[in-house]
């Protein structure tokens, strides 16, 4: 009783044509007058969110493959507000590969090109994941594989160190080196308003891939932001200067002592961090990516996903 889907292969496993769409993506990082002057870290968080729905034991398992994200309910998690703007940036590429990439593979490809091309390391990735055509008819027997996954999957920021290892271990990271190299991806970009009501930057590199925010957690002092004005924002953390900014959740990474070791490891060696970030990322984006046995592009069959259902 497996479910069936039809799917858009990504056509091409070939390094020149991945080199050729990793340069394209190159080519618009820079941009005048959006955030901090460049779309790469918005890049990343696409990536990530599209990799964090993952659920070991879950039906759907979530998880990059698919391009899951340009569904409902996916498409309107609160979480993902803001990433519009993320993929309508990589449309163009989409379009002129067309279907020699799948969105699954752009997006993901993407936040791996933005890490290396703002200063961090390499980051293993394979292609091969393969596009989710919208389903034209319920699933039989009302079995309720829906092949989307339903909202509230990837962290909130409000919460604790608890929290975080809850949402993590359902991806199938069981340890805490992983979440801490994970967060530290908050060197990049920066929190707006209108996205997730948080506001502000973690670093002032935003557009540079570094440990610095590892660097600011251990050596600034935070205090709650007192919103004043008009719109009363979450809670979340400032410095003493009020140019920076911390998450409850990366302010746990403080709290928690076995997690604020891993901090201080990261503050004291980015080669280090650069590592564990690699290993941790590379695995991220491969949760829940089913490949033919050729580790390619899957040659354009049907695959069967979803046998839990
Ligand atoms: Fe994040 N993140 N993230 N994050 N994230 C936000 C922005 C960015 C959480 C919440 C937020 C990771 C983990 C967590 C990036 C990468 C990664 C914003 C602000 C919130 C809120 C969005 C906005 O307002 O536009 C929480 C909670 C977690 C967690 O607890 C685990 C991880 C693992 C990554 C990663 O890439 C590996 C990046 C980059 C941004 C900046 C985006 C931008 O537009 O700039």
């Amino acid at each position: 009783n497996n479910v069936i889907s039809s799917f858009l292969p990504s056509a091409s496993n070939d390094s020149v044509f991945f080199s050729a769409v990793e340069q394209d993506i190159r080519a618009i990082l820079k941009r005048p007058g959006f955030d901090n002057g460049n779309i790469g870290p918005i890049l990343v968080r696409l990536a990530w969110h599209c990799a964090g729905t993952f659920d070991v034991n879950g039906c759907p398992a979530g998880g990059s493959d698919g391009a899951t994200m340009r569904f409902f309910p996916e498409v309107v998690d609160p979480a993902n507000n803001g990433l519009e703007v993320a993929r309508n940036l990589l449309e163009p590429i989409k379009q002129k590969h067309g279907d020699k990439i799948s969105y699954a593979d752009l997006w993901t490809f993407s936040g791996v090109v933005v890490i290396h091309a703002l200063g961090g390391p390499r980051v293993a990735w394979k292609p091969g994941r393969i596009d989710l055509f919208p389903p034209t008819s319920p699933p039989p027997n009302n079995s309720h594989c829906q092949k989307v996954p339903q909202n509230g999957r990837l962290p909130d920021a409000s919460r604790d160190a608890a929290h975080l290892r809850g949402v993590f271990r359902r991806m199938g990271f069981s340890d805490d080196r992983a979440i801490v190299a994970l967060a530290g991806a908050h060197c990049l970009g920066m929190c707006h308003m209108d996205h997730t009501g948080y506001d502000g930057v973690w670093t002032h590199t935003p557009n540079v891939f570094n440990n610095h925010f590892f660097v600011n957690l251990l050596d600034k002092t935070w205090h709650k932001r007192d919103w004043d004005g008009d719109w009363t924002g979450p809670v979340q953390y400032d410095d003493e200067d009020e140019q920076i900014m911390m998450l409850p959740t990366d302010m746990a990474l403080l709290w928690d002592d076995a997690f604020r070791s891993i901090v201080e490891e990261y503050k004291d060696d980015q080669d280090l961090f650069f590592r564990d970030f690699s290993d941790a990322f590379a695995r991220l984006l491969e949760l829940g990516v089913a490949r033919s046995n050729d580790g390619g592009a899957n040659g354009g069959q049907e695959v069967l996903i979803c046998d839990q259902c």
